[in-house]
C-alpha cells in the first residue's frame, strides 16, 4: 500500500493504493487523474472520528483503490450493485455448495413458507424440553447459540438425519439447512426512492450514509436525500455535513426533489418512531404513500432484545415495510438470535452495520455474514477444516 505518486501509464493492473482525502470529489479526481479509468475503489474509511457526529470535526476519508485490467474492471463494478447478493454470497459460502443437494433446498422452500405463513411474529422460546439430550446441541447451547433457533432446528424435518452425526458434520447441514432457508426467500429488489425508517436512535440516518457513500463510491450514482419531519422534529447537521461532504443534495421539501432514477436514487431520512406511538406510524404510512416509496427499510438495532425486535417487526408490517436493516451487529456475541427473525419476517434483508464508521462498517452480503457469525470461531473452524478432508 501506498500514496499515489506514479502517472497513469507506470500502473500496474492489480495494484492498490492508499489516498487521504477530504472530499468525495477529490477522490474521484485523484483517482480518474493519476490511476485511470479503471481504477475500482475497494474501501472508503472515516479517518480520526467515529459516530456520524464526530464525522462533522474530521472530514477526511482514507480511500483504497486498486487498478483493474479494463475487462474485470466492469464486471466488478455492476457485481457490486445495491441489492446483488448473490455474487458476494456464493462466493463466502462457497465450500458449502458441494453438500447442497435437491431434496436440502426443496425441504427449506417448504419449511421457509410454513415459517413466513406466521403472520404474528413471536419469538418462539420454551418450545424445547431439554437440549442435553443430543450432544451437538447441548454444545452449540453451552457456546450460546440462541434457543428458538435450536428449536427450530430441531424442527427441521432433516433433523433425523444428521442429530447423530459427528459435530463437524451437523455443523454442516445447519449452515446449509439455514443458508437454503435464507436463499429460499423471495427478495424484493430496491426501487428508486428508499425510505429508513424505524425507532429512534436505531442507526437510520448512520444507516443512510453508509448506503450515500456505497452509491458514490461503488455504484457510482448521484444519490439524493430527503430529510421528512413528518410533525416529529429531525436534527439534520450531521447529515447536512456528511451530505455536503460525498456531494449529495439534501432537501427538506419533497416538492423540490427531482425525479428519482437507478442513476439517482432518493433516500428518505425520518425520525424515530416510537413502538408506544402507533400515531407516528400510521402517519408514517400516509407520508410513504404519498411519496409513493415502495421500498421501506426497517432499521433495527440486532443488539435489542428479540421481544422488542420481532414487536418492531410486527409494527413495520402495518407501515408496509418491504426490507430489513440490521445495525450494531458489531456489539452482538453471535448472529444466531437474529436468524429465526430474519426467516420468519417477510422483509428482505438488505443489509448490516458493524460499526460507527459512516463510510464503512457496512454490508449488503447479509448471508455471508450471518453465517460466518453463526457459530463461535473456534467450533467453525474446526468444522470446516474436516469437511476440507473428507
Ligand atoms: N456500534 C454501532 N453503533 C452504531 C451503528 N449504527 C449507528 N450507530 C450509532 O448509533 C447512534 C445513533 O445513530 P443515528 O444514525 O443517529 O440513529 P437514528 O436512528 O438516525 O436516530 P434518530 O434520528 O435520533 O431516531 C450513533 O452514535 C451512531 O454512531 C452500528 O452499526 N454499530
Ligand atoms: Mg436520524
Amino acid at each position: 500500500m501506498q500514496a499515489i505518486s506514479e502517472k497513469t501509464d507506470e500502473m500496474k493492473a492489480g495494484k492498490r493504493y492508499k489516498l487521504i482525502v477530504r472530499s468525495a470529489e477529490e477522490a474521484v479526481r485523484i483517482i480518474r487523474e493519476k490511476l485511470g479509468d479503471h481504477a475500482k475503489v475497494l474501501s472508503v474509511r472515516q479517518v480520526g472520528g467515529e459516530g456520524l457526529k464526530r464525522f462533522i470535526s474530521s472530514p477526511k476519508l482514507e480511500v483504497i483503490a486498486e487498478v483493474q485490467k479494463p475487462e474485470t474492471a466492469e464486471q466488478k463494478i455492476s457485481g457490486e450493485k445495491l441489492v446483488s447478493k448473490d455474487s458476494t454470497e456464493s462466493d463466502a459460502i462457497g465450500n458449502n455448495e458441494g453438500v447442497k443437494s435437491p431434496a436440502i433446498t426443496q425441504e427449506a422452500t417448504e419449511a421457509n413458507k410454513q415459517e413466513k405463513n406466521i403472520s404474528n411474529l413471536a419469538s418462539g422460546e420454551n418450545e424445547i424440553s431439554s437440549f442435553d439430550q443430543n450432544e451437538t446441541l447441548s454444545l452449540l447451547h453451552k457456546t450460546g447459540f440462541d434457543q428458538t433457533l435450536l428449536s427450530d432446528i430441531q424442527s427441521w424435518s432433516s433433523w433425523s438425519e444428521f442429530k447423530d452425526l459427528p459435530l463437524a458434520d451437523a455443523l454442516k447441514h445447519i449452515t446449509v439447512g439455514l443458508s437454503d432457508r435464507y436463499r429460499s426467500a423471495v427478495e424484493l429488489k430496491t426501487q428508486n426512492k428508499i425510505a429508513l425508517i424505524g425507532s429512534p436512535g436505531v442507526g437510520k440516518t448512520t444507516t443512510l450514509c453508509k448506503f450515500l457513500a456505497h452509491e458514490v463510491f461503488m455504484n457510482k450514482t448521484c444519490p439524493m436525500v430527503l430529510k421528512v419531519e413528518s410533525g416529529v422534529p429531525n436534527p439534520d447537521d450531521a447529515l447536512r455535513i456528511f451530505c455536503e461532504v460525498v456531494g449529495v443534495t439534501l432537501f427538506r421539501q419533497a416538492e423540490s426533489v427531482p425525479l428519482a432514477t437507478d442513476d439517482s436514487p432518493l433516500y428518505l431520512d425520518f425520525p424515530g418512531l416510537s413502538l408506544n406511538n402507533l400515531d407516528d406510524w400510521t402517519t408514517t404510512k400516509s407520508t410513504l404513500d404519498d411519496l409513493e416509496v415502495e421500498t421501506r427499510v426497517l432499521v433495527v438495532n440486532g443488539a435489542y432484545d428479540k421481544d422488542i425486535l420481532y414487536k418492531n417487526i410486527n409494527t413495520a408490517n402495518h407501515l408496509g415495510a418491504t426490507h430489513l436493516a440490521i445495525t450494531h451487529f458489531d456489539e452482538i456475541s453471535n448472529s444466531t438470535k437474529l436468524w429465526p427473525l430474519i426467516l420468519r419476517s417477510n422483509l428482505t434483508p438488505l443489509c448490516i452495520c458493524n460499526g460507527q464508521n459512516v463510510t464503512g462498517d457496512f454490508t449488503t452480503g447479509v448471508l455471508n455474514q450471518m453465517i460466518s457469525r453463526t457459530f463461535p470461531e473456534e467450533l467453525y473452524a474446526k468444522g470446516f477444516s474436516s469437511y476440507q478432508n473428507l
